[in-house]
């Protein structure tokens, strides 16, 4: 049997709602989701199957002009999940408006001759007026992309963008499918249970703290009734273990409970999570640590 079957690649600015739309696309946390900017750094799969497709999604970080070696990993993942995709899907928080940077987007792509389908994200957050006016106002590029407005939170129209998307797909034997059907990313749990323990900092920690931050899992062990974790949450300055830790402990022990609730949730066991707070300066630049991060700049 014939399935339809590809890789689309999801951009947009920081805050979006990129990883939102593939977790809700996928029906897992696949990616991690705050509130706060840059908080994808790598590019993660999300794998989509149904009786008649496998759609891999590229979740991808947040389109941003920085100078650490962590952004330009981060902007280089971006440029590298776009090549050689099917389909490629800007997303645009409506409550933002779309702006130049989308609009450089789908041209950039319709010029590629690469299929674009334009999100507009959030419009819980707005009244079906502002959608019906942004839709009106994008009549002028309507010829060069489809055009999906949609909510990853109420899980509106998601299954649109969906269909939308397979119809840009090749068809292939059912055989020749990228990756066995019960999978539904790439990233192995340690890495998301790392990822987990920073959504969780992203959470609580203000300002410049939470994006200065790396974690790490150290240990993964699983045992019948228990999985136990060691993970490390690395800083720039002892200034920042500090707030990290928090009065007695306060800050790690918040990160630490809502980290755990979550973890357990996903591997459906008790998991006891001890974390370590580490200071390493300048790790954003320290190419060998980025590299044991799994952020290598020279394998995208
Ligand atoms: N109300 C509402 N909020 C949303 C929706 N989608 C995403 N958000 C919120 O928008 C914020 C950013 O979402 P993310 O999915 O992390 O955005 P992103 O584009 O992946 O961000 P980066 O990884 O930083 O580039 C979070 O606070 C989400 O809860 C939606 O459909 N409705
Ligand atoms: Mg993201």
């Amino acid at each position: 049997m014939k399935i339809k079957c590809g890789f689309v690649a999801v951009v947009g600015k920081p805050n979006a709602g990129k990883s939102s739309l593939i977790n809700a696309i996928i029906g897992e946390k696949v990616s991690i989701v705050s509130p706060k900017p840059q908080t994808t750094r790598n590019n993660i799969l999300g794998i989509y199957n149904s009786a008649h497709s496998q759609i891999v999604f590229v979740d991808t970080p947040g389109i941003n002009k920085t100078a650490t070696g962590l952004d330009k990993f981060m902007q280089k993942s971006i440029k590298g999940a776009v090549s050689d995709v099917n389909v490629v899907v800007v997303v645009c928080d409506i409550t933002k408006g779309v702006q130049r940077t989308e609009l450089d987007l789908v041209e950039k792509y319709n010029k590629g001759k690469i299929p674009v389908v334009l999100v507009l994200s959030k419009i819980d957050l707005v009244k079906d007026e502002v959608v019906f006016k942004t839709l009106q106002d994008l009549s002028p590029i309507a010829d060069k992309c489809e055009i999906v407005p949609l909510s990853s939170s109420k899980g509106k129209n998601v299954d649109t963008l969906i269909e939308v998307v397979e119809k840009f797909l090749p068809e292939v034997d059912e055989k020749d499918r990228y990756f066995d059907q019960d999978e539904y990313t790439d990233k192995p749990l340690n890495f998301l249970v790392a990822e987990i323990v920073r959504e969780k900092a992203l959470y609580y920690l203000d300002r410049e703290i939470p994006h200065g931050i790396a974690v790490v899992t150290q240990r993964f062990e699983e045992s019948e009734n228990i999985i136990e974790i060691d993970v490390d949450i690395v800083c720039d300055k002892s200034s920042h273990k500090a707030i990290i830790l928090g009065k007695q402990g306060s800050m790690l022990q918040k990160i630490g409970h809502d980290a755990r609730v979550t973890i357990q949730k996903i591997v459906q066991k008790k998991v006891m999570l001890n974390i370590f707070v580490k200071v390493k300066p300048n790790w954003k630049n320290n190419l060998e640590f980025l590299d044991s991060l799994g952020y290598n700049i020279n394998e995208l």
